[in-house]
């Protein structure tokens, strides 16, 4: 960056610095993930100053660039000021992206006049792996817009910029982390330490495609992110990260289904199939002997075992109902499932009823997309529907029960139920696919096993077979 420019930055950074835009230290993101840096610009609505001196630049850097666009749209939330704040000086019509749609009405997306094939210039405060820009954008072009710049204030380095342009999208910056990193130490604000740290920190945690030592990654691996990768993303939900991390440590992305009608024998399987499994899917109500203290068992041998607890209830009422059928009743589910389910015929509301009980306690909740049955009517539209409620609720809502992988974004896990190595089916309308099929072809992460291992006369053999099945489709998967 020329000195004169650079020198035009550092009001800019002292002042962000003042208004707590960025912390050092030790900080735990949403995603689990510990961070010696934490950058949030929300405070800046409070400094209506800040804010306009902040705004400015973002124009400055668009113009700099010879940008020509008909509209502005900024990410929301922190940029929706931002983009308000250049539309309102310098007169230009403004687009509001709603991260949730409203439930009634006119269901829209974008708020403001869309005319099919204008220009949208995109604003953001901070880009880490370009997702939330990419989000919006996609948005905007659904609706006819052409989105081919975006402005950020800073950008993190971690490979947002190069995923942005892959999709088309160049990222103009107006400062990078390391720059801010550069003159806080020379205004002593940070020691040099604290530099190396948090750039140890952003070249290891380059989520993107950038191109690292001038080395261009193989475009597939970039497509394909390992379950460890996945993991460490900024967006992926706490529990969906222990998942994907367990499931690489233990190399299984199998999901017992213990559909066993005696207790003993539910926990016998989970300590027999424990080291095999990512996860023990349950359907306590029709254990014939359910007390607390099974499930008490049960949680420890998760511990042990280093597995989850999926209670597959479908919940499927409205809000004020399931969050009492989550949290109290016989099987007060909420204190021993790390994870839960729900059908989204309901609409938000099952999801914001069992959120209320779920996410003080650090759970999370899978979607049913799809089913596995014959004749299922959750498909098209109503699919389509339960990938957009996951998305809007994604502060509990980790992924999916589907056939096949329905979200593009890498932070959601799916899961799949009926699979058995033999294609076919039940009399009841169950269908089969086998491993290879439903994680090598169809995209999904983890298959749910039940019959296909408790029918079997050896259960942990069965098991190291589904396992290592659908192992090594995954890792077909990442290197095509
Ligand atoms: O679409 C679905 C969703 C689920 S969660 N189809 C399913 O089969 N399931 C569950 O997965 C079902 O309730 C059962 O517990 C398990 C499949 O069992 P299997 O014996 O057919 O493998």
């Amino acid at each position: 960056m020329a000195s004169s420019a650079m020198d035009a930055l550092v009001p800019l950074v002292t002042a962000l610095y003042e208004a707590q835009a960025f912390k050092f230290g030790d900080f735990v993101l949403k995603s689990g993930l510990s961070s010696p840096v934490y950058v949030d610009l929300r405070g800046i609505v409070s400094r209506p100053l800040l804010l306009k001196q902040v705004a400015d630049i973002l124009f400055k850097t668009a113009q700099n660039a010879g940008i020509s666009f008909d509209t502005v749209c900024g990410v929301p939330y922190t940029a929706l000021p931002l983009a308000t704040v250049i539309c309102s000086t310098y007169q230009i019509p403004m687009l509001i992206r709603r991260k949730e749609t409203k439930d009634y009405g006119t269901k829209r997306l974008i708020e403001g006049t869309i005319n099919p094939g204008e220009t949208c210039l995109i604003i953001e405060d901070v880009v880490t792996s370009g997702s939330s820009v990419w989000e919006t954008v996609e948005v905007l072009q659904r609706e006819g817009l052409k989105v081919t710049d975006a402005i950020v204030l800073l950008d993190r380095e971690q490979g947002g910029k190069a995923k942005l342009q892959e999709q088309g999208i160049h990222l103009h910056s107006v400062c990078t982390l390391s720059k801010i990193l550069e003159i806080l130490e020379q205004q002593k604000k940070i020691n040099a330490e604290m530099v190396g740290k948090v750039t140890r920190f952003i070249q290891d945690n380059n989520f993107g495609i950038a191109k690292q030592n001038g080395i261009e990654p193989a475009k597939e691996t970039l497509k394909e992110l390992s379950f460890g990768m996945r993991a460490q993303l900024p967006g992926t939900h706490p529990m969906a990260s222990k998942l994907l991390r367990l499931m690489e440590k233990k190399q299984t992305n199998l999901c017992l289904s213990a559909d066993v009608i005696e207790a003993k024998e539910l926990l016998q399987l989970a300590a027999t199939l424990g080291p095999s499994i990512c996860m023990l899917k349950t359907h306590v109500d029709i254990l014939n002997d359910f007390n607390m203290e099974i499930m008490e068992n049960l949680k420890a041998l998760a511990e042990i075992h280093e597995f989850l607890i999926f209670e597959d209830r479908k919940f499927a009422d409205i809000g004020n109902t399931v969050k009492k059928q989550y949290e109290g009743g016989v099987f007060k589910i909420a204190s021993w499932a790390d994870l839960v389910n729900a059908h989204v015929v309901p609409g938000p509301g099952v999801v914001k009823g069992l959120s209320e009980v779920g996410m003080p306690m650090q759970r999370g909740c899978l979607l049913i997309a799809e089913m596995s049955s014959s004749g299922s009517l959750a498909m098209g539209d109503y699919t389509k529907a339960a990938v957009k409620m996951a998305e809007e609720n994604s502060e509990f809502v980790i992924g999916f029960i589907s056939g096949s992988r329905v979200s593009k974004k890498p932070e959601f896990v799916h899961l799949t139920p009926g699979v058995q190595i033999q294609a076919g089916g039940d009399n009841l309308g169950q269908q089969y696919n086998s491993p290879q099929e439903v994680i090598g072809k169809r995209g999904s992460d983890v298959i749910i096993v039940g019959r296909g291992i408790l029918t079997a006369s050896n259960h942990l053999e069965a098991a190291e077979m589904y396992r290592k099945a659908a192992w090594e489709a995954y890792l077909a998967r990442l290197n095509v």
